[in-house]
């Protein structure tokens, strides 16, 4: 059954960020799971269909145009690219799925890699999943949020490439969407829009780095401080602790 819910577009309390970039550096390209850096710092993650504007999006955050590398050309991001944001926690950007060349068009249509960083990454503290607002709901895309929703990999969806179509169009292909992946959820996952060419959505998406970078240092501090043995210890594990999929976004 699918219910409907009205969408709900988040600001983020119309609050603004406290958190500006001052370093943003690449730090290496990863084919897969095994071969990330150590899980010492929170990442932030981009998916996406391909060309839907992740490596563009992580730029516009980053302020810095040329860090990730951006093309026309669909399925350009291949390989599992981290960078480190003021030397304190990671953007990552994510191959695109949908898009499959040559003889690789049979294959499962969902990079293996991605999967399994999005499965079992312990340091991954959010996934932003984007959606073109240009288009109605794309099959692809509904099946990939269940499949996050499933996964209990904590998300948010944004609609990206606003700056192309029509605020209403954006609103009535938010609303169908929302409408799509309904029943799979208690509660509907946050959404934000987003335009890497206005930098419409920036600081939206700022703050849910912000917060949760503050979320992550209370809960550190909350472990540290109690009388434990091994703190240290007890440290890293609540900063490996997956967060609370309840959290207000
Ligand atoms: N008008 C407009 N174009 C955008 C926006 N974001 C990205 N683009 C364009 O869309 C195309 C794809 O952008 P990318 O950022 O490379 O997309 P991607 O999702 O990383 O693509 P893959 O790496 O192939 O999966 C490029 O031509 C970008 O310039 C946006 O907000 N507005
Ligand atoms: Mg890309």
């Amino acid at each position: 059954m699918v219910v409907s819910v009205p969408p709900i577009c988040c600001d983020n309390g119309g609050r603004l960020p406290s958190m500006e970039i001052s370093s943003a550096i690449f730090d290496c390209s990863s084919p897969d799971l095994d071969s990330c850096p150590d899980e010492s710092l929170p990442e932030f993650a981009f998916i996406g269909r391909s060309n839907v504007g992740k490596s563009s999006l992580l730029n516009m955050l980053a302020g810095k145009d040329g860090l990730a590398r951006v093309s026309p050309t669909p399925g350009f991001t291949k390989l599992i690219n981290i960078f480190t944001m003021n030397k304190t926690w990671r953007l990552v950007d994510l191959p695109g799925y949908g898009f499959a060349e040559g003889a690789k068009k049979h294959s499962a249509r969902f990079n293996k890699a991605v999967a399994r960083y999005l499965k079992h990454r312990t340091n991954l503290c959010m996934v932003f999943a984007l959606i073109d607002s240009g288009l109605e709901p794309q099959e692809m895309d509904v099946e990939f949020v269940e499949w996050l929703a499933r996964n209990a990999v904590p998300f948010v969806l944004v609609f990206t490439k606003t700056d192309k179509v029509t605020p209403a169009m954006v609103q009535a292909n938010i609303a169908a969407f929302t409408a799509r992946i309904a029943a799979w959820f208690e509660k509907p996952p946050a959404i934000f829009t987003c335009s890497a060419t206005t930098e419409q959505g920036r600081q939206e998406l700022l703050g849910v780095i912000d917060e949760s970078m503050t979320a992550i240092r209370a809960e550190q501090v909350a472990v540290t401080s109690e009388d434990s043995p091994a703190p240290t210890r007890k440290a890293q594990e609540a900063r490996k602790k997956r967060p609370d999929l309840s959290r207000p976004w």
